[in-house]
């Protein structure tokens, strides 16, 4: 009851300007619509590095009419902090989303000292086509750190809301140091990173998030109080998106598929021509899939896993508990995402661009 009234006293105090009523009784029934369809909505964070395959999980995040972006928190990563915010709101404006808070959170690691970002989605990090897309006039939602937002909007949404970790760990990892709380009162944490054999994409045998901030993924697999789901990098390798597909799906003649088009070119002409690679890894969209539509899942397995923080060639790996003489005795603190059905993701991707 107190969420009703509360969103009326919103409505009383000019937040809704366009809405008149007759009557309180005409008022509250207003009200109580508003709070129960949002009541109905399931609700998350984003906490991004935006690079192209981030930009497209945002995508497929707000193309979800039964899902609420409660607003994006932002991280270092895959280009520097402000360009990330950059890329975040360029993303929002092509899909009409301008309302979605935008906040700034670490621009560097918790102990590492090395930015990893490299070109991979080219200098400005969305595909060497930033300045085609303009921010319009979105700026940040106000100076409040991404981290106390996280720790803000969990004890607000206690067990409700879900986080979708789409880059380095650290706004995350400073949450749980900020609030011990903060996992706890997580309806789940969704993190797209680590690996499961040891095979690496910015180190050797690591995985760019992970490898980026290794104590700030350690500290959540190891103290997370909420369902953790993990989609590791090489389970989203085994997904590539062919050529012929992707040639298709660029063609599609809309805002959002012109965005498509011209941010995933640089990506496509860096795949191509790399000896054996067959196809383009958009890693974040899957895990945003996962999100969004548990059905893409076939298979998830329960493991116990730990991240490497001291190996010279292995630092930020995720190493996973397989010794059946020690399985019985583990906790098992993660759900790794195995198996997808593809045919369900292809399906989203199309439609989310229409
Ligand atoms: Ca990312």
């Amino acid at each position: 009851m107190s969420r009703i009234w509360l969103d009326c006293r919103r409505i009383e105090f000019g937040e809704c300007p366009g809405m008149r009523f007759r009557s309180t009784a005409a008022l509250v029934v207003k009200c109580m619509k508003i709070s129960m369809e949002e009541a109905s909505k399931n609700i998350m964070v984003i906490d991004t590095d935006c690079g192209v395959d981030d930009a497209l999980a945002i995508m497929m995040a707000v193309s979800h009419d039964d899902w609420k972006v409660l607003c994006i928190t932002c991280c270092y990563g895959n280009v520097n902090l402000n360009q990330v915010c950059q890329n975040v709101m360029r993303t929002l404006v092509v899909c009409g989303k301008h309302e979605v808070p935008v906040y700034k959170g670490c621009e560097k690691a918790l102990v590492s000292n090395e930015l990893l970002g490299s070109d991979y989605h080219s200098k400005d990090g969305f595909g060497g086509v930033a300045s085609e897309f303009p921010t319009d006039c979105l700026q940040l939602a106000s100076p409040e750190h991404a981290s106390n937002v996280l720790v803000r909007l969990a004890r607000e949404h206690r067990k409700h809301l879900v986080v979708v970790a789409l880059g380095p760990l650290t706004n995350i990892a400073v949450a749980q140091r900020l609030d011990p709380e903060f996992t706890k009162n997580l309806k789940e944490l969704v993190i797209m990173g680590g690996n499961i054999n040891g095979f690496g994409n910015s180190y050797l045998a690591a995985e760019f998030n992970f490898a980026s901030d290794p104590e700030a993924a350690n500290i959540l697999l190891k103290e997370a109080e909420c369902p953790v789901t993990v989609i590791p990098l090489e389970v989203c390798h085994k997904y590539a998106l062919d050529w012929n597909w992707l040639d298709d799906w660029r063609k599609t003649d809309t805002p959002r598929g012109y965005l498509v088009q011209k941010m995933t070119e640089h990506s496509i002409n860096r795949a191509r021509n790399i000896p054996g690679c067959n196809g383009l890894h958009l890693c974040d969209l899957f895990a945003m899939c996962v999100v969004v539509n548990p059905r893409v899942i076939v298979k998830k397995d329960e493991k116990c896993v730990y991240v490497e923080l001291n190996g010279q060639l292995t630092r930020g790996m995720m190493v996973v508990e397989r010794r059946l003489t020690h399985l019985p005795y583990v906790t098992n603190n993660v759900f790794i995402v195995m198996e997808f059905n593809k045919t369900e993701l292809l399906k989203m991707f199309k439609k989310m661009i229409l």
